[in-house]
């Protein structure tokens, strides 16, 4: 690490220890003041590098709100942290019989990143054997979590469903824009609601209230069902399958694979997952004309045209052959924006499509997470020096303007939530990744080194 790594490094941990909790780390402070699943799972990985009990901490905390059926709630709300519309009251988690009575939590998911943060935390503790039982402790509820992905949101070629833009975690994605804009609830259908998040962002960063109204009808039909998959499954208006959301989840059954051998079970359901998953995604979510992969609208029957930052995940589930490698790394030579001598954005959106709004949330901003799936991805095909400039656009952009939630893609200026800790447990991440210790897997094109 350069001493200006070595400064941001300090600089992140400041910002992960003003945020945490005394049980896990919230993602800001005003905005969103409780545990978020994908943010934590994140959080654990770059706390890993400096204190690993809290990192386990992190992760043990978000698992014990962990519902009996297998779900992993997005938010599980701190008792006397602050405020956030949908709020327990608004979620009443406790309808359904597999919630806990406590904590209180949200009825939804965010992507299953978990397993890779575990294996990632394993790999930097420096005690194996009591690294050994940390992931016995947590295999169990990770398989738990993957199977309840399984049996509740899958089809038969291996891809899982959302059920809400927030599941997602790109909330507003242009992504979702086709699929919200068939609901339209009848007068009375969206229960009156007042939004905390605009007192905390720029109006104009955040979704409008006409996606708002959607998020909260959708919430509001699975709160009448109890949260029952069963009942929400052929109901519900909103199911798409994404290629973000999907792709973490080959990654991270692979993973749990590797958690799997390394404390003596058996690997293999989990390998099969995987195995599943991808070949789905590779047959059924891959645009040729494109050069990427798309999501798909289960209820419309059909892809949804809309070039976002998560189609190049899959390099990260190492699911595309070589030629599709490097067809989809083509497509992010186009796609990214330069910035600051050697750095590359991925936006959360092509700039060329006529939606692309650089300071609008999910609608172009750059996102720290979608930097670090696509670090990832090119490391693991071997495209090292891309993975490089990636990781560098990133730190690029905090060193420069601080830690906040997203950045614009074209200016660099941040924007959304301050003090933000999911980009700082990132930041970690990646400044250990650049230096040397990289997450396991041989590069599939060994030949792409150096480019
Ligand atoms: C809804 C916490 C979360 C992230 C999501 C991001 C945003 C919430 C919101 O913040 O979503 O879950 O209120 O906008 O989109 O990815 O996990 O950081």
């Amino acid at each position: 690490m350069t001493m200006a790594d070595v400064d941001l490094a300090a600089a992140a941990r400041q910002v992960l220890d003003a945020n945490w909790m005394g049980h896990a780390t919230r993602p800001s402070p005003r905005l969103y003041p409780h545990q978020w699943s994908w943010d934590s799972a994140f959080m654990a990985m770059g706390q890993a590098t400096h204190d690993p009990a809290r990192a386990q901490q992190e992760l043990r905390s978000l698992f014990a709100a962990q519902w009996s059926n297998g779900l992993v709630p997005h938010i599980v709300f701190s008792e006397g942290q602050g405020r956030y519309f949908p709020g327990p009251d608004f979620w009443q988690s406790p309808r359904c019989p597999y919630a806990p009575r406590r904590p209180l939590t949200s009825g939804i998911v965010q992507p299953p990143v978990h397993a890779i943060s575990a294996w990632r935390v394993f790999r930097q503790l420096p005690d194996a054997d009591e690294g050994r039982a940390f992931l016995a402790e947590l295999l169990p509820r990770l398989a738990a979590w993957h199977a309840y992905l399984y049996r509740e949101r899958a089809d038969e070629h291996g891809l899982v469903e959302i059920w809400h833009p927030w599941e997602s975690g790109m909330d507003n994605s242009p992504l979702w824009d086709e699929a919200l804009a068939r609901i339209e609830p009848a007068p009375g259908e969206v229960p009156p609601y007042e939004r905390i998040d605009l007192d905390y962002a720029d109006v104009t960063h955040r979704p409008t209230d006409r996606e708002y109204d959607r998020y909260v009808y959708l919430v509001a039909l699975m709160r009448e069902a109890a949260y029952l998959p069963d009942r929400i499954r052929p109901r519900l208006p909103f199911a798409v399958q994404d290629v973000l959301f999907n792709a973490l989840l080959v990654r991270a059954d692979r993973d749990l694979a590797h958690i799997a051998r390394e404390v003596g079970a058996d690997p293999r359901p989990f390998e099969e997952w995987a195995d599943w998953t991808a070949t789905g995604i590779d047959a059924r979510l891959w645009d040729e004309a494109r050069g990427l992969y798309l999501d798909f609208d289960v209820r419309a029957g059909r892809a949804i045209d809309v070039r976002s930052g998560g189609g190049f995940a899959p390099l990260l589930a190492g699911v595309p052959d070589e030629v599709r490698a490097r067809r989809l790394v083509e497509t992010l030579d186009r796609f990214a924006v330069a910035h600051d001598g050697e750095g590359l954005l991925v936006p959360s959106l092509d700039l060329d499509d006529p939606r692309f709004e650089p300071a609008r949330y999910w609608r172009g901003p750059v996102w720290p997470v979608v930097q670090w799936v696509v670090q990832a991805g090119l490391e693991e095909y071997g495209f090292r020096s891309r993975a490089a400039r990636v990781r560098a656009g990133l730190t690029g952009l905090v060193d420069r303007s601080g830690f906040w939630e997203h950045y614009d893609p074209t200016s660099g200026r941040a924007n959304g939530g301050e003090q933000f800790a999911w980009t700082a447990a990132i930041v970690l991440d990646v400044l250990q990744a650049g230096s040397g210790d990289r997450p396991a897997g041989e590069p599939t094109i060994p030949d792409g080194s150096g480019t």
